[in-house]
């Protein structure tokens, strides 16, 4: 049996180390070494990593190594790059480092080697992105296609919008991407409200092929299409499929041949450079799809191979380990200074926390520690404006992810310094903070000096790249999915499952009925739900 992770040498000896270093400050720790700010960072496939302004040492780097080593950390990361199946409850490879692997390596699951699957798909991907972007490929009437609607949800929207938002700058402008998730109706009527139904091509996304808001929205898809296009030989046209489940594509009428596959080994949540990310492919060409997947393998290969002091993301997954585990830490802030990095907060939020919202460890024990924290986040500045106060002053400790660029994609007089000096600022202020001697000595009015103060201390990273590319994207990405890694790794849990998204899925099979029936039904839910359904069907019926 693996040793409980509380039992470890260097989980105790963290312990007492925190207990120990209770009381000194990041301002402290700045006023006892000269070179902190020169020699906390570390650097890799396009990114610098500032972790100065934490609360750790070098003796806290130490113990986060060895920790590592007592968490076989290095023979976990090379059991999933060999494809080993990690992912224990559903007994599954976790391989989408091979979605990124150059055609030389073997990488074998049940003894076949998927790379020159894995291949083949991104050359019919190609072959099909060509097509559109050229206006080859025709509609059932024969124009070429102008708009593209990925429906997906999850793993299979979230990786996609984003793609598509951080590199629009250079996507193919007479192009339009739209992508619907939700099954509220609205998601899908306004994502096509002023589209043309025959320029208009839906890439039905969805590993599985069964998910309810997926099916939702794609056959509503296809009454739209048809209620224009009229004859059914139009869908071959007008939609084609990205999954690993042939056969639910073809009973949908999806010509399989205009299917994109996968494979279990990819979690949803990982998979947006697998065919996912077809909708990412056509935006961009496959020119700069690969230098996206190029920027992925870059960390992949810094991550397996460097050593802990120089390793991103085993450095930020312990960073957040230390500032979970032994500082108190609920929740953790992304904080993108790039627009073009809006929905980066709301895929991270994913990937983090339907990997590492665990409670219980591999071989089924309850936790007696925190997992994953909570993740949120807005892009710069317009966070400043918010609720950047809750973090500055409030009652919790917030540790922020500050990531911005040297070079803006669209440089606009004095605003990329403008932008980027809060970036500095900002973390220089949760950092030092502002006394209440400092404001005395400023002349502060007694009574005000209360609400003046900022008491600092609090950590942040910041990650700063020359500006955003297709490869850089990459490389962020495949960044935090191995500092997930390494969160998951040390805390012995399975963070490659979702378990915790059953159980409202199943409930909402059961209810759906309870609400169409046209007969009141029986309810058996507990008194509120009951009372709830109730007031729906009545408020529906008039
Ligand atoms: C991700 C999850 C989940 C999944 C969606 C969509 O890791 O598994 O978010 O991506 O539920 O599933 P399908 O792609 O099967 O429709």
């Amino acid at each position: 049996m693996t040793t409980p992770l509380t039992q470890l040498p260097a989980w105790k000896a963290l312990e007492a180390h925190a207990a120990a270093t209770k009381s000194t400050t990041i301002r402290d720790l700045f006023a006892n070494d000269a070179t902190r700010g020169e020699r906390l960072n570390a650097e890799a496939a396009g990114l610098f990593l500032d972790y100065a302004k934490h609360r750790v040492t070098d003796e806290t780097l130490a113990l986060f190594a060895q920790l590592a080593e007592e968490s076989s950390l290095r023979a976990k990361i090379d059991a999933m790059f060999r494809g080993d199946k990690i992912n224990i409850t559903e007994n599954r490879a976790v391989l989408h480092t091979a979605l990124r692997a150059p055609k030389s390596p073997t990488i074998l699951v049940d003894g076949v080697n998927v790379v020159p699957e894995v291949h083949a798909v991104l050359d019919k991907m190609a072959a099909f992105a060509d097509e559109i972007r050229s206006g080859k490929w025709l509609g059932h009437t024969g124009k070429p296609i102008k708009n593209i609607v990925n429906i997906g949800i999850g793993g299979s929207d979230l990786g996609p919008v984003m793609a598509y938002e951080a590199l629009r700058h250079y996507a193919q402008r007479d192009l339009t991407f739209r992508f619907v998730s939700n099954v509220d109706g609205s998601d899908f009527v306004e994502a096509v409200h002023d589209l043309d139904q025959e320029e208009t091509l839906f890439i039905v996304a969805s590993k599985t092929f069964t998910t309810l808001e997926t099916m939702t929205n794609a056959h509503s898809a296809r009454v739209w299409s048809l209620a224009k296009l009229k004859e059914h030989a139009a869908v071959a046209r007008h939609f084609v499929a990205v999954s690993t489940n042939a056969t639910e594509v073809a009973k949908f009428g999806i010509d399989t041949a205009n299917m994109f596959g996968f494979w279990d080994w990819v979690g949803g949540r990982y998979s947006m450079d697998s065919a996912i990310g077809l909708s990412t492919m056509v935006a961009l060409g496959t020119d700069h799809f690969r230098a996206l997947l190029s920027g992925f393998h870059a960390m992949d290969e810094h991550f397996r191979t460097a050593p802990f002091l120089k390793n991103l993301p085993m450095l930020m997954g312990m960073l957040a380990l230390w500032n979970t585990n032994f500082q108190g830490a609920e929740t953790v802030a992304i904080l993108p200074y790039d627009n073009y990095l809006k929905r980066f907060p709301a895929y991270l939020q994913q990937l983090t926390m339907e990997s590492n919202g665990k409670h219980v460890t591999l071989d089924g024990h309850v936790v007696d520690y925190n997992t994953c924290a909570i993740y949120w986040g807005e892009p710069g500045t317009n966070g400043q404006h918010s609720f950047y106060q809750l973090i500055h002053q409030g009652t919790r400790l917030i540790p922020c992810d500050f990531i911005g660029f040297y070079k803006s994609l669209n440089p606009l007089g004095k605003h990329h310094d403008l932008l980027m000096s809060n970036v500095f600022a900002q973390a220089e202020a949760l950092a030092f903070g502002k006394s209440a001697e400092q404001l005395r000595d400023e002349g502060m009015a007694e009574w005000l000096i209360p609400h003046r103060t900022f008491v600092g201390n609090r950590p942040s990273s910041t990650i700063l790249a020359e500006k955003m590319t297709p490869a850089l994207l990459g490389s962020l990405v495949a960044l935090y999915e191995h500092n997930v890694f390494v969160q998951g790794a040390i805390w012995q849990i399975d963070s490659f499952d979702q378990w915790g998204v059953e159980l409202g899925k199943v409930l909402a099979n059961r209810i759906i009925p309870e609400l169409e029936s046209e007969e009141e039904p029986a309810l058996n839910h507990d008194s509120s739900t009951n009372a709830l359904i109730r007031k729906y069907r009545a408020h529906r019926r008039a």
